[in-house]
């Protein structure tokens, strides 16, 4: 691994630390949550106390992982702390206010697999290739000597799992499958997981796929698939934002479609939130970090802000440029 060194540095200093509080980027996902379950539950298997301080709630879906009596959200933390671990997480300011101000950390560790990472800590453990932070986690708690339980192995086992889109993404490989092995050992029921993920969804999350599958549009010779949502779209199906999550997918599966979109708009209705996604090729990364978003080459996001019309267009633009650069 790349980042040999500072992975054991990291695992130094959480071994000295008494007190950890760790965090994750706002609208957690199943990377933020599970490194964060498995990294709380195996610190306190060392004796240490640990606490999740976030800015938004755990999403429904992420409900089934155990150990979530250690998660705050209300309010903005206030008390010190030896360690403050920031986990998939590429700029301070998308940690919302959770961990308040950096003078209550002794030790800041911003542990990421995110290209363009700020580096804001103390300590930063980046890692582009790992396919997931809950991989990193697992390397980390390796070096620390942690012994993981099978409720951090499920947590573990779930961030790298949603992040490699149950081991299907082109970040998937050998280091992945060896650590979901070890996971898997450790007590982590796959079935469980694909279960809670795949198989629990609301009907509404189907009323929102159909409407999303309606609204499937083309561009750039039938590259670009895209998927624009407005709050028509939310009303007809009765469904709530957390019920487009992951419908990028849905562009994705055609055949001729290099990069995928969806488009919908934020809580506040005055931009669009973009989930961008590619196959072989383009580097959405490079396109959401134009729009002052970021992410991964294969999978980004950003926020617009206007209209939606100037949005598309804007957007639409971007991508055929990277388009363009590949050839
Ligand atoms: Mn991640």
């Amino acid at each position: 691994m790349a980042n040999d060194a500072t992975l054991s540095q990291a695992a130094a200093r959480l071994g000295e630390a008494k007190r950890v509080l760790i965090t994750t980027h706002v609208s957690p996902d199943g990377d933020g949550i599970g490194s964060g379950l498995g990294l709380a539950l195996a610190l306190e298997g060392l004796g240490k106390e640990a606490v999740i301080q976030l800015a938004d709630p755990v999403p429904e879906y992420l409900h089934f992982l155990p150990g979530q009596d250690r998660i705050r959200c209300a309010e903005p933390n206030e008390e010190g702390w030896d360690a403050l671990v920031t986990l998939d997480c590429g700029d301070w300011r998308r940690l919302g206010d959770a961990p308040g101000d950096t003078a209550l950390f002794g030790c800041v560790i911003n542990l990421d697999h995110h290209r363009g990472n700020e580096e804001f800590g103390d300590l930063n453990v980046i890692d582009p290739a790992a396919s997931a932070t809950g991989l990193m986690v697992f390397h980390l708690l390796r070096e620390l000597g942690a012994p993981i339980g099978a409720d951090a192995a499920l947590a573990l086992y779930t961030a790298i799992a949603t992040d490699t889109g149950f081991f299907c993404y082109s970040n998937t490989d050998v280091t992945t499958f060896e650590a979901a092995t070890e996971l898997v050992r450790s007590g982590a029921y796959p079935y469980a997981v694909h279960h809670a993920l795949n198989e629990s969804h609301p009907p509404s999350r189907l009323r929102m796929m159909h409407q999303a599958l309606g609204l499937m549009e083309f561009a750039g010779d039938g590259r670009i698939g895209m998927i624009v949502l407005d709050s028509t779209a939310f009303d007809r199906a009765k469904a709530s934002p957390e019920d487009a999550e992951g419908l990028v997918e849905l562009p994705r599966s055609i055949a001729m479609v290099e990069v995928a979109v969806l488009l919908r708009p934020t809580t506040e209705a005055t931009a669009f939130k973009a989930s961008l996604r590619s196959k072989w090729k383009a580097d959405v990364a490079r396109i959401a970090t134009r729009f002052g978003g970021g992410g991964h080459a294969r999978a980004a996001g950003c926020t617009l802000e206007g209209p939606l019309e100037t949005t598309r267009d804007r957007l639409v633009a971007a991508i055929q440029e990277e388009l363009n650069r590949g050839e």
